[in-house]
């Protein structure tokens, strides 16, 4: 029985190699997957929920070496633009068509987002010598996909509610949270982040924001681990409670970065290494769900799309 397909790429010798592949395709979405360290080598799988493999008769060799469908192609465009503030226009490439350089990342955009003949939104980059299609299928004639978000998180404002309780954790919760309202385009200035002692405090401030109508979303950050706690559920259940109970009755957004683990390790491994880092997830949850409060506030919400 088939599970799944890795291909293997070797991006250079030493894991910094890695690191501008890494951060492209975290930065999209992307899980990771199983790791190895041995011996001086390394390997770092990145997961899609699905794959395949595709093979080709033509002429010419696929301009690509891997081609990802993402739900929103303009989307995960401007995401990739915002991975570097010092994107440039660099020399064409062979086609004429005008090629930039995000040097900070090392990413090279190849083609710019465009309609492709095939009915699609595509656009190419190139990272570490991999050069990989990002694109959408168009929708078909009649075809309902609903509604469905951009993460532009431009011009939205956005509360952040932290706590200090395992504050080696949630630190680096609050890290990957602003890197993701950043990269979805939020301002500095429209992100305040408010500090509370612990995680059943959460419910408390972020519900006094959300009443201010001052913010498209809130985001909620904290850990609590089994071990520190006799009371654990006693904690989690409420600040899960309280939690959703203000986002239903203030009817603002509530996305929830609240870690509850059994172990520390755990909790390490949800802030930033093995399973990603569940304050970025949060971040763009908040994003996600200010962009679809503001979609189904359209007058064609209540049409059929
Ligand atoms: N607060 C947390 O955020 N995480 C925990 O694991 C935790 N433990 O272990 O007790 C914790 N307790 C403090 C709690 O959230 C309140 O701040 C405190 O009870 C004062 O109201």
């Amino acid at each position: 029985m088939i599970r799944s397909i890795i291909f293997p790429r070797r991006l250079g010798k030493s894991l910094d190699d890695l690191h501008p592949a890494l951060e492209l395709f975290r930065a999209l979405g992307f899980a990771p997957g199983n790791e190895w360290h041995e011996g001086g080598s390394h390997g770092v799988e990145m997961l899609a929920p699905s794959g395949g493999i595709e093979f080709i008769a033509a002429p010419d060799a696929p301009s690509m070496d891997a081609m990802v469908e993402v739900s929103d192609a303009d989307a995960a465009f401007e995401i990739v633009k915002k991975l570097s503030p010092t994107l440039s226009p660099k020399t064409g490439d062979k086609g004429g068509a005008p090629a930039q350089i995000a040097t900070k990342l090392g990413v090279t955009i190849r083609k710019e987002i465009a309609d492709t003949p095939y009915g699609a939104r595509l656009f190419e980059v190139e990272v570490s010598g991999l050069r990989i299609g990002f694109l959408t299928y168009a929708k078909k004639p009649g075809e309902t996909r609903g509604l469905e978000a951009s993460l532009n998180a431009a011009g939205k404002r956005f509360a952040i509610v932290v706590s200090r309780f395992n504050s080696f954790i949630t630190e680096r919760l609050l890290d990957g949270a602003l890197q993701a309202l950043r990269q979805c385009g939020a301002a500095p200035d429209d992100i305040t982040v408010v500090h509370v002692p612990g995680a059943f405090e959460i419910p408390g401030a972020a519900r006094q924001l959300a009443e201010t109508k001052r913010y498209h979303a809130i985001v909620c950050i904290g850990c609590v681990l089994r071990g520190d706690t006799l009371h654990y559920e006693v904690i989690a259940n409420e600040v899960a409670r309280g939690v959703g109970q203000s986002a239903q009755e203030t009817g603002v957004p509530h996305a929830f970065g609240v870690l509850t683990c059994d172990t520390l390790e755990q909790a390490i491994d949800r802030a930033g290494l093995k399973a990603g880092n569940k304050g970025f997830e949060a971040g763009l949850t908040a994003v996600e769900m200010a962009c679809l409060r503001d979609k189904v506030a359209e007058p064609a919400a209540g049409g059929k799309r």
